[in-house]
């Protein structure tokens, strides 16, 4: 299977970025944690990305706050799938960092999730996996199911507790 790597843009964002990673590990999926910074450690970035595909990756996710020009800045040196996570670390509570990431020029795609979004960052990158992998799908359908069945046991909980 391919792997997924996890960049973020300083190790301050970890306690968000690390929410994806349970997710990984609930769906066997190998992944790797990067911390490259496109503004700090711009040419490793890059070195990073433009070796991604020969190096095993087939999805790669990029956390970054503030002036969040990371994911954009991978996704213009590769075709692989990019998902950006905008994080909230600053005053202005990720709305910078949410634009930063999400209003990418026409050509050069980045799917954007909500701020600190990392599980569904995860989430999307297994489903990208998935679509080569049937038992993966077949995982990501049963974890669906009981998303759902764990509702509908708290819909009867509740309606029951307000029942006159
Ligand atoms: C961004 O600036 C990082 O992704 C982080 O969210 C933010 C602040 O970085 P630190 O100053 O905490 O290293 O590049």
């Amino acid at each position: 299977m391919k792997k997924v790597a996890v960049i973020m843009g300083s190790d301050s964002d970890l306690p968000v970025v690390e929410k994806a990673f349970g997710v990984f590990k609930e769906f066997g999926v190998p992944f790797e944690v990067h911390v490259f910074s496109a503004h700090r450690t711009p040419e490793e970035a890059r070195e990073f990305t433009v070796h991604a595909k020969e190096n095993g990756f087939g999805v790669l996710i990029a956390a970054a706050g503030k002036a969040a020009h990371l994911a954009g800045a991978i996704a213009a040196g590769t075709v692989l799938p990019v998902i950006g996570i905008p994080v909230k670390s600053s005053t202005l509570d990720g709305l910078d960092a949410l634009l930063s990431t999400v209003q990418m020029p026409s050509g050069i795609p980045v799917a954007t999730v909500a701020i600190d979004g990392a599980q569904n960052a995860a989430l999307l990158a297994v489903q990208i996996l998935a679509v080569e992998d049937g038992e993966l799908t077949r995982k990501l359908l049963s974890s669906r199911k009981t998303a759902a069945e764990k509702v509908l046991a708290k819909n009867r909980e509740i309606t029951e507790k307000y029942r006159l």
